[in-house]
C-alpha cells in the first residue's frame, strides 16, 4: 500500500451569505490566488490543503458552500460531518452580519454539538465601505464564545491564520498521541460525503 501522506484529516466547512467572499478565501488558502469575477457557488465545492501543525501533517478537506437560499438543503447536509465551521460576513454588507444569528441556528440544528467555530469578517480591505465596526464582531463572536478574525481574501489579510486557527482549535481536542489513539481521524478512514468520518465514535 502507498504511504500515508498525512497524519490526520480534518473536514471544514465554510458557511455565510452569497458574495461574503468564502470561495476567494478557499482559493486565497489553497492556491494563493484572488479574482474579482463573482462566480456564485452551485451547491458545494471541497478543496485539499495538507498543512503542518505540532509536527503533525493534517489533511484539511475544505467544503465551500453557496451562499444562496436555494441550495439550503443540499448545503446543510454537509454540517454534520464537519469538525470545524467557517462563519464569514462582509464588513461592507450589513445584511451578512444581520443573518450570522441565522447561520449560527443553521449550525445549532444540523452539525455536531462538539464543532469547532470561528467568525470571519471578511473584504477589510475596503475600509472606505465598511458598515461594520469591528467591535461588532468581536461582540456577537464573544457572546457566542467563538473565535473572530477580519480578514481579506484579496489583500491576503488573516487567511492562513484564520485556516490555522481553526485546524489548531480542532487538534486540540485530539490527543497527542501517535496513531491508534480512540477519537483520533486515522487518515484510512472513508472520506468524502456528508456521512463520512467523524471526529468521535
Ligand atoms: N475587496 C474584496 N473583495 C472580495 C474579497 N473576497 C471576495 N471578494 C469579492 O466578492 C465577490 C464574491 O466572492 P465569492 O468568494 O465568490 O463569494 P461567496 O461567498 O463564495 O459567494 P457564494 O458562492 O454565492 O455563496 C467576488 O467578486 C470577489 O472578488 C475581499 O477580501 N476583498
Ligand atoms: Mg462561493
Amino acid at each position: 500500500m502507498a504511504k500515508k501522506t498525512y497524519d490526520l484529516l480534518f473536514k471544514l466547512l465554510l458557511i455565510g451569505d452569497s458574495g461574503v467572499g468564502k470561495t476567494c478565501l478557499l482559493f486565497r488558502f489553497s492556491d494563493d490566488t484572488f479574482s474579482t469575477t463573482f462566480i456564485s457557488t452551485i451547491g458545494i465545492d471541497f478543496k485539499i490543503k495538507t498543512v503542518e501543525l505540532n509536527g503533525k501533517k493534517i489533511k484539511l478537506q475544505i467544503w465551500d458552500t453557496a451562499g444562496q437560499e436555494r441550495f439550503h438543503t443540499i448545503t446543510t447536509s454537509y454540517y454534520r460531518g464537519a469538525m470545524g465551521i467557517m462563519l464569514v460576513y462582509d464588513i461592507t454588507q450589513e445584511k451578512t452580519f444581520d443573518n450570522i444569528a441565522k447561520w449560527l441556528r443553521n449550525i445549532q440544528e444540523h452539525a455536531n454539538e462538539d464543532v469547532e467555530k470561528m467568525l470571519l469578517g471578511n473584504k477589510c480591505d475596503m475600509d472606505d465601505k465598511r458598515m461594520i465596526n469591528k467591535d461588532r464582531g468581536e461582540t456577537i463572536a464573544k457572546e457566542n464564545g467563538i473565535k473572530f478574525l477580519e480578514t481579506s481574501a484579496k489583500a491576503n489579510i488573516n487567511v492562513e491564520q484564520a485556516f490555522m486557527t481553526l485546524a489548531a482549535d480542532i487538534l486540540k481536542k485530539y490527543p497527542q498521541r501517535d496513531t491508534g489513539s480512540p477519537g483520533v481521524v486515522k487518515p484510512d478512514m472513508k472520506e468524502g460525503g456528508s456521512s463520512g468520518s467523524k471526529c468521535c465514535p
